[in-house]
């Protein structure tokens, strides 16, 4: 793999292997107001589960790595997996925002850099399978419409994330492959009908708070199963650069893309604009998002 000493090797990276490890760049006080988010949603869930008469015990004393997993002991119903729109916070800016993951990203991405807006929270529970990802790229979860859209996903671990409760696994080199054909499993999962293991082998990727990894739209990634006894939080991030756009193609599956974001109640923030970080504030966004936005992507 490629080796990465300074942001400058950042580009290299991404070209050669389809992802980069960025170690300790969003401050530890900015993963806790995120989890804070959670332990918001996390108590809301609880509130719904037990007012429906699916749980007895709301195990309210619990932390936020354990209290989820005693809940859902409970009970059979499904396990949710994705938690869209709970995290829309001042402490979601910070992160999408953070100083040295933005640094990474212009190195990547430019002098104009979106967050797409779609921030998904993600919980793996302690030995369900419906929380374990199969091997997929995120184009594929896009949809036709959008699979050409160049989107670099950052996957964000707010616990340490590790070999024993399924940490992200990568195929290096695997965004080269193309767009790999799928269909969708009786989970939603994406799966590919052959074993993309035989082509390559996968990389684990430990992780701690702090870290994060940025991978491309086509970059084969995947997690499994959780055989820890905490719950494994994270959140995904999409970044866009509006200035990037070579094909007719790629156009028309961005904006495809910004149209069903914002029609799912999202809205872009511009996170880096002619090269100055973070000129949209909390306000701002705030603004956008509860009007459903002017689609910046048409700026
Ligand atoms: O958080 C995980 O374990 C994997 C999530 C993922 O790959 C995705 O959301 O595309």
């Amino acid at each position: 793999m490629t080796p990465v000493a300074s942001t400058a090797d950042l580009p290299a990276a991404l070209r050669d292997d389809g992802f980069v490890v960025l170690r300790g760049v969003v401050p530890r006080a900015t993963v806790d107001g995120v989890l804070a988010r959670v332990e918001h949603a996390v108590e809301d869930h609880v509130r719904y589960l037990l007012g429906d008469g699916v749980i007895r015990d709301p195990c309210p004393d619990l932390p936020v790595e354990r209290r989820l997993a005693a809940v859902y002991a409970q009970t059979d119903s499904v396990r949710p997996r994705k938690w869209y729109r709970c995290l829309f916070s001042e402490a979601l800016h910070a992160l999408v925002t953070a100083p040295r993951l933005l640094e990474a990203l212009q190195a990547l991405l430019g002098p104009d850099v979106v967050f797409n807006g779609d921030e998904q929270l993600v919980t793996k529970l302690p030995g369900c399978p419906r929380t374990a990802f199969p091997w997929h790229q995120d184009s594929q979860y896009y949809g036709r419409d959008a699979a050409e859209a160049r989107v670099l996903t950052v996957w964000v671990p707010l616990v340490e994330a590790g070999l024993r409760n399924g940490c992200l696994e990568v195929i290096p080199g695997s965004h080269r492959w193309g767009l790999l054909p799928w269909s969708r499993d009786e989970h939603l999962n994406v799966r590919i009908p052959f074993d993309v293991t035989s082509r390559a082998d996968p990389v684990a990727l430990p992780m701690a708070p702090g870290d994060a990894v940025v991978l491309t739209h086509r970059t084969l990634h995947a997690s499994g199963l959780n055989r820890s006894a905490t719950v494994r939080w994270s959140v995904d991030l999409g970044y866009s650069a509006p200035g990037g756009v070579t094909s007719p193609a790629q156009r028309d599956a961005e904006r495809a893309l910004h149209r069903a974001l914002l029609g799912n109640g999202r809205a872009p923030l511009w996170v880096v604009r002619d090269g100055v970080p973070a000129p949209e504030s909390w306000a701002d966004w705030q603004a956008r998002r509860d009007g459903h936005g002017a689609p910046v992507w048409e700026a």
